[in-house]
This record gives structure tokens, sequence and C-alpha cells, in this order.
């Protein structure tokens, strides 16, 4: 049997964990590029949201040959970037290598090749776009290029879940000096469990010995300390993915209740797409209760191009303009 070492030890505080995972090679260059992106922005008086994306890896050995990964695409977050961007954000998108991108998503090789797209003259051997798909090309192109000539997007990718904690908390605390004006959007699928360098196999895991166990630690609360300690009064808007419906609102009241955030946004893995639910703090005068506001969609308008994240940043947006100009600071 083929078992990892194991030693039984504390679970990790974030602090710990930074003190003992080494951080990515690329972490100071890629801040350095955030810190200007988000010194131009300020300077422009723009509001900014860090949108995180895609899933995270957790790898099984220090010269990966196996890892564990999840479900998501990045959906969620290249298409929220998007509505974002229309409400005049700048956007920080920080996703998962290889995953939906804004824009770009509309022609995933998987749903809507690129190729597809294309049609040759006989005639001329000139290449075009089909007359059917080239007013849709038409408006993502141009929203493309306006966003990329304002200097509005920058994107950052991850691909461990060890890459995204480094990345989190260093750009959550660059974007921390705009204050109230920063958003935090924490859409990405990040995994609960992983394995600590200490514990990896340095070469590929050798079969031959039977099953294989491996105990893996319990990845660290993150949420507490970007509350907390990396982006100060910045607007934190934290997902809950569950699959069993009884469990997505105890969970996401408890995520609430725990950290002191602004919004838990709920959803279900199999109608995320249709629905979600806002799990927020309901302030009538001097008492504080904790609400819930579900967004539906039709699941039948999809068809006809409706996302239901058009309605989620709509709506916080609004509730974001209200907190910047409330003033209000975290208990
Ligand atoms: O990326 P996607 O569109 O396929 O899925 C989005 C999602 C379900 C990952 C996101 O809405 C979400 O709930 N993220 C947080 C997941 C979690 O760590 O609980």
């Amino acid at each position: 049997m083929a078992t990892t070492t194991s030693t039984k030890s504390e679970p990790f505080s974030a602090e710990s964990y930074f003190a003992t995972q080494p951080p990515p090679s690329t972490l100071d260059h890629d801040i350095q590029n955030v810190r200007s992106f988000i010194s131009r922005q300020a300077e422009l008086g723009r509001n900014v949201v860090l949108v995180t994306s895609g899933g995270t890896t957790v790898p099984l050995e220090l010269n990966v040959v196996r890892f564990l990964d999840n479900f998501s695409a990045g959906t969620r977050g290249a298409t929220s970037a998007e509505y974002f961007l229309q409400a005049g954000y700048a956007v920080v998108f920080m996703h998962r290598q290889f995953s939906l991108q804004p824009f770009s998503r509309h022609y995933s090789h998987s749903t809507n090749p690129f190729l597809d797209l294309l049609e040759i003259d006989d005639k001329s051997h000139n290449i075009g776009v089909s007359s059917s798909q080239s007013s849709h090309l038409l408006e993502v192109l141009k929203t493309y290029k306006a966003v990329h000539n304002e200097g509005r997007l920058h994107t950052l990718t991850f691909v461990t879940i060890n890459d995204y904690l480094w990345l989190l908390r260093a750009v959550s605390q660059e974007l921390s000096v705009l204050r109230r004006r920063a958003m935090y959007y924490l859409a990405a699928a990040v995994g609960d469990f992983f394995l600590p360098r200490q514990k990896m196999s340095q070469h590929k895991i050798q079969s031959g010995k039977g099953s294989l166990i491996i105990e893996m630690d319990q990845v660290p609360k993150i949420l507490k300390p970007m509350v907390d300690e990396w982006s100060r009064d910045g607007y934190i808007v934290s997902f809950k993915l569950e699959t069993d419906q009884d469990l997505l609102i105890p969970k996401a009241r408890a995520s609430l209740e725990r950290y002191g955030h602004q919004v838990v946004i709920g959803n279900d893995l199999n109608t995320r797409k249709f629905e979600v639910v806002f799990v927020s703090r309901d302030e009538v005068g001097d008492r504080s209760s904790i609400k819930e506001t579900w967004l539906r969609i039709d699941p039948k308008s999809t068809e006809a191009g409706k996302e239901i994240e058009e309605d989620i940043i709509r709506e916080l947006v609004q509730r974001h303009r209200k907190w910047i100009e409330g003033g209000q600071t975290r208990n």
C-alpha cells in the first residue's frame, strides 16, 4: 500500500500557511504590475473590483504528474467581469490559467469554436466572418477594444491553490489603498483541502503497491484575515456553493456571521445559472439581522442570451454605491 507520510499537526492558520508554504516565483513581478494598474485607476477616480474565477488545483507531487481539480470553468467570473466593465469599473481579473476570460468566453473552443465563425471566399481566398455571426462579433470586439484602450482590465493567472492564496493576499493588500472604492468578488472555486509542501512526494507517486491513501490538510479560512487585515474597508462578496439545497442558506448565513463581510452569494451547483441568493445584513436603526434576497431568471431566457450575472452585478453595484456613500466601516 502506498501512502504519503503523515504526521498529525495543527490545522493551518493563514499565518502559519504563509510562513511555511513558498510563494509562486512570479509573485513579485505580478504584484508590481497590479500596483501600477491600481495606481492608474486611483488617479482616474475609478472603482476597482477584484474578480477571482475558475478552479484551483491541488498537486500531489513536487514534480507534478497528478493533481486534484474541480468542475469550475470560470463562467461566473468571466461573465461577471464583463458586466462590471459595462458598469464603469476597472477589473483585476484573477483567473485559473486557461479558464474562461471576459470577451473571448463568447468564442470558447468547445461551445462556439472560433474557426466556425470564418468563411473563405472561393475566388479571392480571403477570409471573412460569416454574416450570421458578424454583428455579435462586432459588438464583442468593440467593447473588448474600448476596455483595453481605456486600460480598465488587468489579468492575472493562477493554477494551484497555493498560487491562488498568495496572489489573493497580495492583490487584496494592494487594492486596499482604494478603501471603500474597492470591491472583492470571490467567485473562484477554491479547494478546501491541500497537501502541504512538506508532505508531498518529490517524485511521481509509484503504483504497484496497492491502494493510495493521502491525508490532506484543511486550507486555512482566509476570509477572516481578508476582512480584518488585508482589505481595510473594501466591499467583500464571497460565494458559497452547495449541492444540498438544505445546506445552502445555513452555510451562507454562518459564513457571513463568522467573517463579518458584506455579502455571501449562495448558489446550488445545478441551478446556479438561474438562481442565486444574496445573504447580507439588514441594518434597521440599531438592530441588525440577516436577510436573504433571491435573484432568479427564467431558465428559457438563457437561450436568448440572458445571463444572471447581469442582475447580480446590477444589484452589487447599487449596494457598493451605498457602501461608498454611507462611509460605513466594518465592525
Ligand atoms: O465557474 P463556474 O461558472 O462554472 O461556477 C461558478 C461557481 C459555482 C464556482 C461560483 O459561483 C461559486 O460558487 N464559487 C465559490 C465556490 C466555493 O468555493 O464555495
